[in-house]
């Protein structure tokens, strides 16, 4: 998905029209500075189209890295309603489903040895983080170059935290930075207008830090789509079909809560 870029600072990523239409809207939106900065389609040696965006790690050197992707809810309304017209099932989905919990699939399941996507999705959220706090730990790398993809059960608030500490062992600066730009990105999604129209889904946060700098920035947009017309959501209230609700600051309150915790120890 993803290819060095031929400008300095740059990486591609595979074109998601979803995902361009989104970035060209935060562009145009005070979200911006939260944001890889984005120029443009540009063709791959391969022949296939790519967003070319800022590359976040160009400035270090053994960075560490931390993936949370954010909302109370990871797939599309849309998926739901074409899951429940005409079910697609995924054996792909059943075997990452049976290698956590070989007794997560139902009877009926077991006999199709395959499940649908909203169902995986929907089991997925629950053994995280995910259903209940607004966001989980997809991944982390970390600074002797070691990374981790192991926290699909990361579930309770103290797992997390345990997880986030130790992302932050050794690195006493980091959280005082983070819970910083976190307020700042929060305080600028209240009164966006890109995030006043989108429900953002399967959306992560992306943590950098070394010894000296740390950020935090929103990237994957894949499923980032704009609200039907009359439909305005919290962010924050539970999802039920039909509400869009997304859960996005919600996660992003329990993640600045958390980061603060480890700040004051
Ligand atoms: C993956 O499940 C992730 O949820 C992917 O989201 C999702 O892609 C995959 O769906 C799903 O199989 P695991 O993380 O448990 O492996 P992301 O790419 O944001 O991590 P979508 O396309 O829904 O975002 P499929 O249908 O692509 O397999
Ligand atoms: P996908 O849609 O394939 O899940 P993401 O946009 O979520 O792709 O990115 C996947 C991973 O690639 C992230 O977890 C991060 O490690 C890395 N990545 C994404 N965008 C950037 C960026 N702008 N700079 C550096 N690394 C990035
Ligand atoms: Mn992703």
């Amino acid at each position: 998905n993803f290819r060095a870029g031929y400008k300095q600072g740059t990486i591609l990523k595979k074109l998601c029209p979803v995902e361009e239409k989104a970035l060209e809207a935060i562009s145009a939106d005070i979200l911006r500075p939260y944001v890889p900065r984005y120029t443009g389609v540009v063709e791959g040696t391969d022949g296939e189209k790519y967003l070319q965006l800022e590359d976040l790690l160009s400035n270090y050197t053994l960075p560490c890295v931390m993936d949370i992707k954010m909302g109370v809810r990871t797939y599309l309304e849309d998926e739901l309603a074409k899951a429940r017209e005409k079910p697609k099932l995924r054996k792909d989905m059943y075997e990452k489903m049976i290698q956590i919990d070989p007794k997560a699939p139902t009877d009926a399941e077991h006999r199709a040895k395959a499940v649908t996507k909203p169902r995986y999705m929907v089991w997925r959220e629950t053994i995280s983080s995910t259903a209940t706090q607004g966001f989980r730990i997809e991944g982390v790398r970390r600074g002797d170059g070691t990374s981790s993809k192991d926290f699909k059960t990361t579930r309770t608030r103290e797992q997390v935290l345990a997880a986030l500490n130790s992302f932050l062992q050794g690195y006493s600066h980091a959280a005082t930075r983070y819970v910083q730009q976190l307020k700042s990105i929060k305080a600028t999604l209240e009164t966006s207008t890109f995030f006043k129209t989108h429900e953002l889904i399967g959306s992560s946060l992306l943590f950098v830090h070394n010894d000296t700098s740390a950020l935090v920035r929103m990237i994957d947009f894949a499923k980032t789509i704009p609200l039907p017309e009359n439909v305005h959501i919290t962010h924050r209230s539970p999802w039920s079909e039909g509400t869009h609700e997304d859960g996005y600051l919600l996660g992003l309150e329990n993640l600045i809560d958390l980061f603060s915790v480890i700040e004051k120890n």
